[in-house]
């Protein structure tokens, strides 16, 4: 295939035989299996020996939103470079990348079946031990090894130029740090919850935070990002952790995955009030959500540190004090992007199944009302919020 058109299972399957991912005469089962917002997926799997790998495919629009709502398909190459800039560092983290074709915009990828979405798992109430351990590792090795404290200026502008990534980073300053302010078409929400949006678009004290966070993320290239870090773009297992979804990948402030990951876990807390009924379980599954939070930022903070010291190679590393500055400033602007992710994530254009799922209206409503509260503090409050023992006494009703 010389130009772009959208596979089907017959093309996906004739495509990765072409590529002699399988035999021509193997007998293949393919599955559209695409349940994001964005792209179609396909799982192929050789029925004989159980080979499997996976064909993602950018589409020329937003699947979400429809055929209205063009968008780049240069996204796969964004995808794709990101997995394999990370799996430079951590190879473990990240499914591996088998093949990219740019003209098609598709990847050819490890079949990640094994797996379960972070985002279904939580919902269901099941702990995931290293999960803390690999996604603050996760964020510690990219964000130093594309930081100007490890690159030579010349190396990090390069590889900024390499991810510039306009369109998606656009759908991210729209849909997270704008629209949900405003009284924007984009929004979505139950008329129960109507009073308290109305109240949270005149606090103006919010916007004028949101704006700042929002300028934040249209200026500071301190990193390289996932960029869409949310329980919706990590595999895993008890074991194992896999981040995927990296088409939102650009340079843009250290603490905007960490906050997006946070928030995350923050909505599933205040979901499992109506998911878990028996209390005591409730209480031991938000306690152990409230630990993977404190311990991915313990992880984050002991490598980054480590790395820092033992890898650092911009002169300021060597002056003390530096790296707590730098720390504390990813510190302060997740909590803020947390409160934009939270909100957005209740109100905006992109829900979670976490709020979204709950049944009975009622407690429905309560808790999207809890998480724009919770939300709106942590962009206000996020210079008070000095630790993360603070941040989650925010949240968390021991
Ligand atoms: C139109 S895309 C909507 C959302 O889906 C992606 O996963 C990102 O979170 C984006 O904001
Ligand atoms: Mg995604």
């Amino acid at each position: 295939m010389a130009q772009y058109q959208p596979l089907t299972e017959e093309t996906a399957v004739q495509l990765v035989i072409k590529l002699q991912y399988f035999r021509e005469d193997a007998t293949l089962k393919v599955k559209e299996i695409g349940d994001g917002n964005l792209n179609l997926v396909f799982h192929i799997v050789d029925e004989e020996n159980g080979k499997s790998i996976i064909v993602k495919q950018a589409l020329p629009y937003a699947k979400v939103v429809g055929e209205s709502w063009p968008l780049t398909l240069e996204r796969a190459r964004f995808e794709s470079s990101f997995l394999q800039k990370a799996a430079e560092y951590v190879p473990d983290l990240v499914p591996k990348v088998f093949h990219f074709d740019e003209t098609l915009a598709i990847i050819v990828m490890e079949d990640l079946s094994s797996h379960t979405i972070l985002r279904k798992g939580t919902i269901e109430g099941i702990i995931y031990p290293k999960l803390a351990e690999h996604i603050g590792t996760f964020v510690a090795q990219v964000t130093f090894h594309t930081s100007d404290f490890y690159l030579h200026p010349f190396e990090k502008k390069q590889l900024v130029k390499e991810f510039i990534n306009p369109e998606l980073c656009k759908i991210t300053e729209d849909l997270v740090f704008t629209d949900p302010f405003f009284d924007h078409e984009t929004n979505d929400f139950p008329d129960g919850i109507r009073d308290t949006v109305e109240q949270l678009w005149q606090d103006q004290e919010l916007k004028r935070e949101a704006a700042k966070l929002k300028f934040q993320f249209l200026t500071q290239a301190e990193a390289l990002l996932h960029g869409d870090l949310h329980t919706g773009s990590i595999f895993v297992t008890k074991e194992s952790t896999k981040v995927i979804d990296s088409e939102f990948a650009y340079f843009g402030p250290a603490g905007f995955d960490l906050g997006q990951f946070f928030a995350n876990l923050v909505l599933n807390y205040i979901s499992q009030e109506a998911h878990i009924e028996e209390l005591e379980k409730r209480k031991q599954y938000q306690a152990y959500l409230v630990d993977t939070i404190r311990e991915t930022w313990s992880h984050f903070t002991k490598q980054f540190t480590e790395l820092w010291h033992s890898k650092g190679n911009e002169v300021y590393t060597k002056v003390p004090g530096t790296l707590e500055s730098f720390l504390n400033k990813v510190w302060t602007d997740a909590v803020g992007f947390a409160g934009c992710e939270a909100i957005r994530r209740t109100i905006g254009l992109a829900h979670v199944a976490d709020l979204d799922s709950i049944q009975d209206l009622d407690k429905q409503y309560a808790a999207k009302k809890k998480a724009l509260a919770i939300g709106a503090e942590f962009i206000k409050k996020r210079k008070q919020i000095q630790s993360v023992e603070q941040f989650i006494e925010l949240f968390h009703v021991k």
